[in-house]
């Protein structure tokens, strides 16, 4: 079942240029993480829809910022994935630039939900990315997707060290297990988003639920 707070989810917009970003009113949620790694697919399984963001069968599809929204003032953004090799230096500069500016500066922006594949957590781009946002005082969801493609034992033991990493570094952020293929962990990467979305509102003042 769909939790409630993405039943009413809906494509808002697409930018590529930080000129083009909405105003900065409401409270946004980034998905971020390497090329390839499922960020598309998570949203997809967050909001039950197999085909609302786009999948791409080719790494580096994603190549805009795509705003999603999932009610007045909440947002998902879906950002392009770092880490592939084959774009054009050009183009890579112009990203990192856009990527860059918006995490650091978007006010509007609550936390983030980094994805990791399971079975190659915690990459070299990765602890940068953890290092570098971590400077906003802002928290990170990890989600280790793909968790399919590992036994279950062996999915645990590697959250259980990517925990423990993570408590010993990066106090204020967390990880949890994922599996877009067979639908796993989306009542706790839910339960966690509308925690955030919650929390985002009462500091914004605004009291009341959506
Ligand atoms: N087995 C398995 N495959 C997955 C899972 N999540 C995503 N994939 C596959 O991984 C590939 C990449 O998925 P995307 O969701 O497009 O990844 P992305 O991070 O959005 O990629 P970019 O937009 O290119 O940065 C696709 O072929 C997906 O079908 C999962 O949980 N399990
Ligand atoms: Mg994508």
């Amino acid at each position: 079942m769909t939790h409630p707070l993405f039943r009413h989810a809906e494509f808002y917009i697409t930018v590529n240029q930080l000129q083009g970003l909405p105003p900065a009113t409401g409270i946004e949620v980034a998905f971020a993480g390497r090329s390839n790694a499922g960020k598309s697919s998570a949203i997809n399984t967050l909001v039950g829809r197999t085909r609302f963001a786009f999948v791409s069968k080719m790494p580096g599809r994603t190549q805009h910022i795509n705003f999603f929204k999932l009610a007045e003032g909440r947002f998902m953004v879906d950002l392009p994935g770092y880490g592939y090799a084959q774009v054009p230096q050009a183009i890579r500069e112009h990203w990192v630039h856009l990527l860059s500016s918006y995490l650091k500066t978007r006010q509007s922006l609550y936390g983030m939900v980094l994805i990791m594949d399971i079975r190659h957590p915690l990459t070299k781009l990765d602890l940068q990315m953890l290092d570098w946002f971590s400077q906003t005082g802002k928290p990170v969801h990890v989600l280790l997707t793909k968790a399919d493609k590992l036994s279950k034992t062996r999915a645990r033991e590697v959250l259980n060290e990517v925990r423990q990493f993570l408590s010993a570094n990066y106090p204020h952020c967390t990880a949890q297990t994922f599996s877009s293929l067979k639908v796993e962990g989306v009542d706790e990467a839910s339960e966690l988003l509308q925690g955030w979305f919650d929390a985002g509102q009462a500091a914004a003042g605004g009291g009341e639920q959506q």
